[in-house]
């Protein structure tokens, strides 16, 4: 398990209860998200990322490797969900900038720290929390699969390239999961078999605490109630 590790999108949601879980296990967390204020949770330091803005994840990347971190978890993002004739060009730059620029600025920014580590014989991790719908679409998912598409072919180029320096990379593709996502709240009554933050978060466990010659390429996960669609 890696002992520091940098979570996106840590507010709330998947990517808190990623926080929480990993702090369990005895790492450090980093959590980013564009409003952090009120969060207290011991074993974590909050700091303000936007993953849309160069300069915020500069920041943000700078204070990870202070800290030394040897995992990253990509998994701030957001859904609009329309047909396409409805999608605005706002609408795109939301989700695109948000789910695909950003994980490639917060990747890149700690790309030379994972290398520097791998020159100094110590291993590193990235993790990205795409989508069961990274790899088929549905009607009205055409903007927010477009991006968990594009996340999906950064996760595999990444894991071409970072072999060469034993970067480890996982993709976690997990089906309904009850959060804020799409404006909703958690604990509505229709979500109440849904996945919770933790079972996402068992998943990033899971890979990141494999052992060091073991490459978790690819978890799906969904809940029992989600009709069976892969
Ligand atoms: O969503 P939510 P989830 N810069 O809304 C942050 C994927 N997923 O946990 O910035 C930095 O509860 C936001 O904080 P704030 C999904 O695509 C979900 O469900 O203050 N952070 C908050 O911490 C996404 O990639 C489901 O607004 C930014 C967090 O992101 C990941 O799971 C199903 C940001 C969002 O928390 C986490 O989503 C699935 C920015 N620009 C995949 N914008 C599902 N829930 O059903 C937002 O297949 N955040």
């Amino acid at each position: 398990l890696g002992r520091n590790v940098a979570v996106s999108g840590a507010s709330k949601g998947i990517g808190l209860g990623v926080a929480r879980l990993l702090i369990t296990h005895g790492a450090h967390v980093i959590g980013g998200a564009r409003d952090v204020s009120g969060l207290e949770v011991p074993g974590a330091e909050f700091l303000t990322l936007d993953v849309t803005d160069e300069a915020s994840v500069e920041r943000f990347a700078a204070r990870c490797v202070g800290a030394g971190v040897d995992a990253l978890v990509n998994n701030a993002g957001v859904g609009v969900f329309k047909p396409v004739e409805a999608i605005t060009p706002e609408d795109y730059r939301r989700v695109m900038d948000t789910n695909v620029l950003g994980t490639l600025l917060l990747t890149r920014a700690l790309l030379p720290h994972f290398q520097a580590r791998h020159a100094a014989g110590q291993s590193s991790a990235v993790v990205n929390i795409t989508s069961d719908v990274s790899a088929r679409t549905f009607a009205g998912g055409a903007l927010y699969t477009a991006s968990k598409y594009a996340q999906r072919a950064i996760t595999q180029a990444l894991a071409y390239e970072g072999h060469a320096y034993g970067l480890r990379v996982t993709e976690i593709r997990p089906g309904m999961v009850d959060t804020f996502f799409a404006d909703s709240q958690p604990g509505e009554a229709h979500k109440a078999a849904w996945l919770k933050p933790e079972d996402v978060a068992g998943a990033v466990l899971y890979a990141l605490s494999a052992p060091a010659h073991v490459r978790v390429d690819e978890v799906l996960l969904h809940p029992v109630v989600q009709d069976v669609a892969f």
